[in-house]
């Protein structure tokens, strides 16, 4: 949850998940043991507009670190102070066969996978470039994912087009569909706290909402996820998995937990 400031240092040419900032195997804070503010009452979180499908293709992404959607600022969020509207979606995972990839836990245990969903506050800054240095000027949501019995449709937008972008650098057209899909059904029961964007420059700058629920996908489909993409743009291959970073100290944070 912790900024460390020394990631920066890296700039965003190149950087690796590799090293002793990310130490593996992980360590965790498991932040359900800091809560205890509850808000009986308190509106719920909403995205707005993700069940509209929408009408022009989104754009996706092989950037060398993830696979991220582009998404049209039609979607927006509900139930916070400003007007966060969408900008990208994208996923973290773990190595090829591990269940472990997400980038948050809940009490201390980490799920196959995660899906950031990244808005910017377009009330108070005319970009996500200005809106990523400020606190608060970002709100992402994080979805867990972990695997289940069924295949999931929803995923399948994004997973089935991964082996045309293999290469770092890739890009593909896909057909407007519901963003609402890729959500849990309960949307709210949620933890949320101010943190850090998760890669550099990792600015203090996020609202996060962690849903408790998770979603799942099939054995077959993480595997697809941890396995197709190349965080190269030529050969010798590298296969882009093991993306997440690993959880930081709380320190004074309080974590707000939403069990409305
Ligand atoms: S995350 O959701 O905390 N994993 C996360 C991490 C890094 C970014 C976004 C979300 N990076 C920024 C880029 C900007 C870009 C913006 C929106 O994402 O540094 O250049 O405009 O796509
Ligand atoms: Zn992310």
């Amino acid at each position: 949850l912790q900024v460390i400031w020394i990631l920066a240092a890296f700039g965003d040419e190149h950087w690796t998940y590799e090293g002793e900032l990310n130490p593996r195997p992980a360590t965790y804070t498991d932040f359900s043991s800091h809560t205890g503010t509850s808000s009986p009452g308190r509106k719920i979180y909403v995205p707005h507009g993700y069940d509209q499908p929408g009408t022009e293709p989104l754009e996706l992404h092989n950037n060398g670190h993830t696979v991220q959607l582009s998404l049209p600022p039609t979607l927006y969020l509900e139930g916070l102070p400003r007007k966060y509207v969408a900008v990208q979606l994208h996923l973290h995972w773990g190595e090829r066969g591990s269940k472990m990839g997400s980038e948050h836990q809940i009490n201390s245990k980490a799920s196959a996978a995660e899906l950031h969903i990244v808005h910017y506050d377009s009330d108070s800054y005319n970009s996500v470039g200005e809106a990523m240095k400020s606190p608060q000027g970002l709100a992402v949501l994080g979805i867990l994912i972990e695997v289940g019995e069924n295949e999931n449709p929803a995923y399948e937008h994004i997973l089935s087009r991964l082996h045309e972008i293999r290469y770092k650098g890739q890009k593909t057209s896909v057909p407007p569909f519901s963003v609402k899909e890729l959500l849990p059904p309960e949307l709210s029961q949620f933890f949320r706290y101010n943190g850090s964007l998760t890669t550099p420059p990792c600015y203090q700058s996020v609202v996060w909402t962690v849903f408790s629920q998770k979603v799942q996908i099939s054995a077959g489909q993480l595997e697809k996820l941890q396995e197709t993409l190349l965080s190269r743009e030529r050969e010798p291959a590298q296969v882009l998995e093991q993306n997440y970073r690993v959880p930081q100290p709380l320190n004074q944070r309080k974590v707000l937990a939403s069990f409305n």
